[in-house]
């Protein structure tokens, strides 16, 4: 019956005001988000969540080179969703970016979280054509790295994909990254909310 998917990516903590890579406003977009998760429900429709789950180690963040903090670490506040997001019991979670030497912003390098919490081996695009998807729409954090990826790499396995644009923020550490990520993903055939 599925046809249509929700993505949200990246809605934890640490990215929202008071975590330690907080996106300006990210959780301004919670409400909507949950707006999609309701309509979504409704239409039985599956949701989908990421999520950033590095090790202490990793190579993306500042002790090793990389351009972060610390951050979204399993274990810590920061890596748990934000409180306020309607999580369905039956929303399927995708882990990615765990593997210390290797960085991954994009949902599609994720595996999905069996029910014992464990990483099983599906990935994203399998779980979401085993489920007959082939529309998408996506919100989360943050708009100019993990969304953008998200979309990119959703375009290129031939997904039709939506960009939810009340749902998303960015991080515009260069002023104007989030406004050229949206230009370049609907240049690619994205189309925008
Ligand atoms: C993200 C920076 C580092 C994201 C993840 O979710 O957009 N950004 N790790
Ligand atoms: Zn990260």
């Amino acid at each position: 019956m599925p046809a249509e998917a929700l993505i949200i990516v990246d809605l934890q903590n640490d990215f929202c005001p008071g975590g330690s890579l907080a996106v300006p406003q990210g959780d301004a977009i919670i409400p909507t988000v949950n707006a999609w998760i309701a309509r979504m429900q409704n239409a039985g429709q599956p949701i989908v969540l990421t999520r950033d789950a590095h090790p202490a180690n990793h190579i993306s963040f500042q002790a090793r080179g990389g351009p972060w903090p610390p951050h979204c670490v399993p274990g810590t506040p920061g890596f748990a969703f934000h409180p306020n997001l309607h999580i369905p019991a039956d929303a399927a979670i995708f882990d990615k970016g765990f593997h210390p030497d290797r960085d991954a912003y994009s949902g599609f390098e994720g595996v999905l979280v069996d029910a014992s919490g464990q990483h099983s081996s599906i990935g994203l695009a399998q779980w979401l054509r085993q489920h007959d998807v082939t529309t998408i729409y996506v919100a989360g954090l943050a708009t100019d790295y993990c969304v953008r990826a998200t979309v990119l790499d959703a375009l290129r396995e031939g997904f039709a994909t939506y960009v939810i644009q009340q749902g998303i923020r960015g991080v515009d550490i260069t002023p104007g990254d989030s406004a050229r990520a949206l230009t370049e993903m609907q240049e690619k055939g994205a189309r925008m909310l």
